[in-house]
């Protein structure tokens, strides 16, 4: 198995996920803060009729554990260390945007927020990760959205400009890789946390807002998000011309397979992966809008309409690469309704696929799947991939010697390595491999801390309780010998 010499070991966790201490120095709640899991329908929001606008309110029943998380606010240089440990020479968390604009319409930065990052990346730096920075991963934060709609409102590009020329500046020469909008793709299914949109003009019912957010808002959303996507590549190279910026998006469904020969179901998952992916793909990477896009605002009934000057900085400002995330794979089938979840969609099963992954989330595992989707993409967009999650979620916990043998874990890093490792053969150009949740966080979907990643453990549960003590599991010590070894010991 053959690795380029300088590619990139290491893993990927996000601000909301595992930093906690979600109202600390001057942090203020972002979309993540209200919701258990980003696929919930019920946001821990309110309208107040006197205002007529939403406000935070959280619902007592629920356990909002991304509000304290792992502790990583406090704990990240002891992480890191553990991180170091393995050989990672990449590490990708995010910016929570509300540390460094707590409401994101302020004019001047919260300089604790600045102080906490930089002092994370110099960390990473002097233990030899080079940091890979997500600017926003569903961290919109929350007064943008109940004040302004969210990014359905063009001034919402103002204030990503703002944000992203102060981080831009302050950590010139410390972060070189930059990523835009995590798995922003998913604005439909998601649109509140994905894409921090929501309708709050006259929301249909206000006691349902994810249900009365309009196609017109979501469209208007992914109008605004491609202006700001090229606006942040033009920035950046404008204030560090040694930086990248990619795009990042959740790429499971370019891995959309027909579910058999029938044309209709050849086209059908043609559909589904421009709809799932190329319909940001293809502005990102190709500075187009796709020309399909035309029928479905007229089936959607909804206008979007670029301006030339807009269309012209699309096409100018592309991104330097692209970063994806791979979990799984599924299939097209005209009968059927496909879902969605934070690994991707979800179609018929899929009989030729023998490997799941164990209950209760049995995701199903399609190693040639990741090598599949990293061929079109570049065959598509011609520029160096970047895979910046991929991993399995498992129930585990400590045995009575208080350890963690996690082999399923091992063997789903080594089978998509191997795939990995056979599309570099095919020609494919890829920078790095950063697997997601090399620590324990709090899963993105369910909101639990039960659906554990880790090659750490950390001791802390779904009621919220735990001494937040980090162990070792077996994976850690086999990615390891992988990472040390460039990938020949696969
Ligand atoms: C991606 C997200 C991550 C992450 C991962 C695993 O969609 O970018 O934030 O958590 O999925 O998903 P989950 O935690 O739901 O298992």
């Amino acid at each position: 198995m053959k690795f380029p010499e300088k590619f990139m070991w290491g893993g990927a966790i996000a601000a909301n996920q595992y930093e906690g201490a979600w109202l600390e120095d001057g942090k203020q709640p972002n979309v993540t803060d209200v919701v258990v899991g980003i696929m919930s329908r019920k946001p821990g929001i309110a309208w107040n009729d006197e205002t007529k606008k939403y406000e935070m309110k959280l619902d007592p029943e629920k356990a909002y554990l991304s509000h304290e998380a792992v502790d990583g606010y406090h704990r990240y240089r002891e992480d890191l260390k553990l991180m170091a440990g393995m050989g990672f020479n990449a590490f990708r968390t995010s910016i929570a945007w509300g540390r460094i604009f707590p409401n994101g319409d302020e004019e001047e930065p919260n300089e604790a927020g600045l102080a906490f990052y930089e002092d994370m990346f110099r960390c990473m730096k002097e233990l030899g990760m080079e940091p890979v920075i997500t600017l926003s991963h569903y961290e919109t934060p929350l007064h943008l959205v109940t004040e302004y709609g969210g990014w359905s409102d063009p001034r919402l590009i103002e204030y990503w400009k703002r944000y992203v020329t102060t981080v831009f500046t302050r950590y010139k020469g410390l972060v070189k890789y930059w990523l835009t909008f995590n798995e922003v793709n998913n604005m439909f299914r998601i649109p509140l946390v994905a894409a921090g949109v929501l309708t709050v003009k006259d929301p249909k019912d206000p006691s349902d807002p994810i249900g009365s957010t309009t196609k017109q808002d979501i469209w208007d959303g992914y109008h605004n998000i491609l202006v700001a996507n090229a606006e942040t590549v033009r920035l950046g190279h404008e204030i560090d011309p040694d930086c990248q910026v990619g795009c990042m998006l959740t790429s499971s469904s370019v891995a959309t397979y027909p579910y058999n020969c029938d044309p209709a179901n050849v086209f059908g998952a043609l559909e589904s992966q421009r709809m799932a992916n190329f319909y940001f793909g293809d502005p990102f990477c190709l500075g187009i809008i796709p020309a399909y896009l035309k029928k479905v605002w007229k089936e959607q009934g909804v206008t979007v309409e670029f301006t030339e000057e807009e269309r012209e900085l699309i096409k100018k400002y592309t991104v330097d690469f692209f970063s994806f995330s791979y979990y799984r794979s599924s299939t097209y089938d005209l009968e059927y309704i496909m879902r969605g979840d934070t690994g991707g969609l979800v179609g018929k099963e899929n009989p030729y696929l023998k490997d799941k992954a164990p209950q209760p989330w049995g995701w199903p595992v399609d190693p040639e799947g990741l090598r599949y989707t990293m061929n079109v993409l570049y065959d598509r967009y011609h520029l160096p991939l970047f895979i910046v999650e991929n991993g399995v979620g498992l129930d585990e916990n400590l045995d009575e010697k208080g350890e963690i043998h996690d082999t399923f874990r091992v063997h789903y890093i080594e089978e998509h390595l191997k795939n990995v490792a056979l599309a570099l053969e095919d020609g494919v150009e890829c920078m790095g491999y950063l697997y997601w949740g090399p620590i324990d966080v709090v899963s993105a979907g369910t909101g639990e801390m039960k659906k554990r990643y880790g090659f750490v453990y950390v001791d802390r549960f779904n009621d919220g309780h735990g001494t937040l003590e980090r162990k070792i599991k077996d994976s850690y010590y086999r990615y390891k010998e992988i990472i040390e070894s460039n990938g020949e010991k696969l």
